[in-house]
């Protein structure tokens, strides 16, 4: 699949990948191909290549689980009587504070086995459950750490701004002062965050401390992102977009006046079907509008225990398609192309094109859209990270 082909998907037939010291050196059609002394050879014969697919918004590294919540909900219990049985996300950051980093690594690593089993060759992770200096640390540490031991490209997101932690109930304003302050001050000396995100909701943060959050990780040359617009309409991804963010993600309220402003920033839209199908959401994410002004739809796990306890980018593709009517096509590049933008990897992934890494998924399928028409089935036949 290559970036500007006209045909749909960009679709190569016969062609051949060579790469080289984890570059792809070439992509294109076999009748075109210089000749190569390759080392090693795979034959595909007949199945699908397309670039590793990326996960752009996952929270794979946390403490606990929360099944017993779903359990408990689904037997009939209130809101209330979760929150007192110890439910919700405040549950994750305690369970996450009481991890040892090794246990918080183990658990993400199981996790992170079940995306590269699907093809995932890059994964964005936010940190976001700790809500403290420390344990948003040791996060971003076992993150990076899953980066340096497994073969798959790790990009790291400071989600301080997630919640207001119990030690600051009732004073976010005073918790975001300790976000855009002491904690982005080590998080950026240590070199642990690519990009700091922030949650702008009723339930969350507030536009101006989402200003702030951002006016900050800004002075430190990072890059933003932004959950926006999930339960209602603040108008944070037209304030994400205004900072020049990366991305704005969930976008079920998400109004045109938003759209336009991301689109004039050139700011990806992240989908996430797996948390609008797990909270029973109704709201449909203005894809239309998205297409309409040209906005890059990528699309991604929002792996969480709380509102998408998912692991699966296939079944991120069917959902999107069944759910909010993305062609296959889209999908894919929901998955590929527009994910790598949405992580400002742009040039390094995504596509297969001379120059970028050579991250593959062959596929035993007939035709592309085979990766989103199926429920439940995976045909992935073998995966490449940077060149093996
Ligand atoms: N949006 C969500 O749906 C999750 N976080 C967010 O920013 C919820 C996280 C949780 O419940 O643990
Ligand atoms: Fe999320």
């Amino acid at each position: 699949m290559a970036a500007d082909a006209a045909a749909p998907y960009g679709a190569i037939e016969d062609g051949v990948v060579a790469c080289r010291g984890g570059r792809i050196l070439y992509a294109g059609p076999r009748s075109e191909a210089p000749a190569f002394d390759a080392v090693e050879t795979i034959a595909c014969d007949g199945r699908w290549i397309t670039p590793g697919l990326i996960d752009c918004h996952t929270h794979l590294v946390y403490g606990g689980d929360r099944a017993h919540e779903f359990e408990l909900r689904l037997n009939g219990a209130s809101y209330e009587e979760i929150a007192r049985a110890g439910g919700g996300i405040l549950s994750t950051v305690a369970a996450t504070r009481a991890a040892s980093q090794d246990a918080l690594f183990a658990s993400a690593d199981r996790r992170l086995a079940a995306l590269m089993a699907e093809g995932v060759t890059t994964v964005e992770i936010k940190s976001g459950y700790g809500l403290a200096r420390e344990a948003e640390v040791k996060q971003l540490e076992v993150a990076r750490r899953i980066g340096r031991d497994r073969p798959v490209r790790v990009r790291t997101t400071f989600l301080g701004a997630h919640a207001t932690p119990p030690e600051f109930k009732g004073r976010s304003g005073e918790y975001i002062a300790e976000v855009a302050g002491p904690m982005l001050d080590e998080i950026a000396k240590k070199g642990l965050a690519d990009a700091v995100d922030v949650f702008c909701e009723g339930i969350a943060f507030s536009p101006e401390e989402t200003a702030r959050v951002f006016a900050a990780a800004k002075a430190k040359g990072l890059a933003v992102k932004i959950h926006a617009e999930q339960l209602s309409n603040l108008g944070g991804a037209a304030l994400a977009a205004e900072h020049g963010a990366l991305s704005a993600d969930h976008l079920e309220y998400l109004d045109e006046a938003g759209v336009l402003a991301m689109a004039e920033a050139g700011t990806v839209a992240v989908i996430l079907p797996g948390a609008f199908y797990f909270l029973r959401e109704t709201q449909m994410p203005p894809i239309a509008l998205l297409r309409r002004h040209g906005v890059p739809i990528a699309l991604a796990t929002d792996a969480n225990p709380g509102s998408s306890p998912l692991t699966s980018p296939l079944l991120v593709m069917n959902m999107a398609c069944t759910l909010f009517r993305l062609t296959p096509e889209e999908a894919l590049a929901g998955l590929t192309r527009h994910a790598a933008q949405a992580l400002g990897l742009g040039a390094e992934i995504g596509t297969l094109e001379r120059g970028k890494a050579c991250d593959l998924a062959i596929w035993e399928i007939e035709r592309p859209a085979e990766l989103a028409y199926r429920i439940g089935f995976n045909p992935l036949h073998t995966r490449i990270w940077n060149g093996t």
